[in-house]
């Protein structure tokens, strides 16, 4: 079973400052994906964005979720996008198909438009799992993570992007 140490390590110094980040989230579970919303701020705030620089957009459900990043990843006005739903495995081959077609698309998203968009969707057995995963301050949130992972992305794609002028 892996432990702590088999999440990543957030880099020490992670400035996002300048960043302007979109949000998506889905209304379904929408206990769960507030909790996630909030983790979500804290982790952009610790990484020096303010909510100034976060436009959020919220889609019925997380099957929505890629277009939802799509619109926001083409906008031109984002540097990074993160998405959070939550998927609840239930008596229905639904949770395969929502939860595939979620993290794939938000995949395909982010290498088509070359905008960085983090998988901050909850893929669950239960709620009890999902609760685990979203909790408080200091403690394992898969929001506040996945806006770590969207601001270091970010700072990649702004290092590595060829300036417009050269072109
Ligand atoms: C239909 C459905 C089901 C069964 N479960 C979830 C879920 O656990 N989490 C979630 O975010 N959305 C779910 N949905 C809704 C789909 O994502 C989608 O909104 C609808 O199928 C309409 O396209």
């Amino acid at each position: 079973m892996a432990g702590e140490d088999a999440r990543a390590v957030v880099p020490k110094g992670l400035d996002g400052a300048g960043l302007r980040v979109g949000v998506v989230r889905a209304r379904w579970n929408a206990g769960i994906v507030k909790r996630l919303v909030d983790g979500v701020r804290r982790g952009l705030v610790a990484a020096g964005i303010a909510d100034g620089a976060v436009v959020d957009i919220s889609v019925p459900g997380s099957f929505e979720i890629p277009f939802g990043a799509k619109v926001l990843a083409e906008s031109g006005q984002v540097d990074a996008v993160v998405c959070v739903g939550a998927v609840i495995r239930g008596e229905t081959s639904h949770y395969e198909l929502v939860a595939g077609e979620c993290a794939r698309g938000i995949q395909d998203v982010q290498l088509a438009t070359g905008v960085p968009v983090a998988f901050g969707v909850l893929t669950t057995e239960d709620e009890a799992q999902a609760l685990a995963r979203s909790e408080g301050a200091g403690g394992h949130n898969v929001g506040e993570e996945a806006a770590l992972v969207a601001v270091e992305m970010a700072l990649h794609a702004r290092r590595f992007r060829v300036p417009s002028s050269s072109c």
